[in-house]
């Protein structure tokens, strides 16, 4: 897939977040799984930016394009699997005692990626480096709610 493409992809859900649906799985598992797998392959490319940003990886500007892109469409996919009777996994009971709460966490760290994704087409590394940190911050913040330690 072209990058222009990946990045169409990414808005696209964004663009459709209020008529947004829970999709279906056969079992509470299957949710559990779908989310969790999400959440892995994103925290691999946002880990390959971060170790960028922190000096471990030389910069690869295209490289990095192309992780924050993976990360900003991912970002999408999570939510539709904490619907209904799909509790357990590392979330907590919050996910869906205080499902506004947690779909204001969602919505925020969305809009973080969406900007790093920005600063990352645009090659920009002192960007990239205050987006990559916002970025990070939305997720600690949604685990210190959200997710088992
Ligand atoms: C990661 C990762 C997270 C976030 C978080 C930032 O690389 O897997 O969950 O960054 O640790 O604070």
């Amino acid at each position: 897939m072209k990058l222009k493409h990946l990045v169409i992809a990414a808005l696209a859900p964004t663009l459709l977040a209020s008529g947004i649906a829970y999709a279906q799985f056969k079992k509470p598992e299957d949710a559990i799984k779908y989310r969790q797998s999400v959440y892995t392959v994103m925290a691999n490319s946002f880990g390959k930016i971060g170790a960028v940003v922190k000096g471990e990886a030389p910069f690869n500007k295209d490289e990095v394009a192309k992780n924050a892109a993976v990360v900003a469409m991912l970002s999408t996919l999570p939510w539709q699997a904490f619907g209904p009777s799909t509790e357990g996994g590392n979330a907590l009971p919050g996910v869906w005692s205080d499902n506004a709460k947690f779909k204001a966490a969602g919505e925020k760290m969305q809009l973080a990626v969406a900007n790093l994704n920005t600063a990352a087409q645009s090659g920009d590394q002192e960007a990239i480096k205050k987006a990559f940190g916002a970025a990070g911050a939305t997720c600690k913040g949604c685990h210190d709610d959200f997710k088992k330690k």
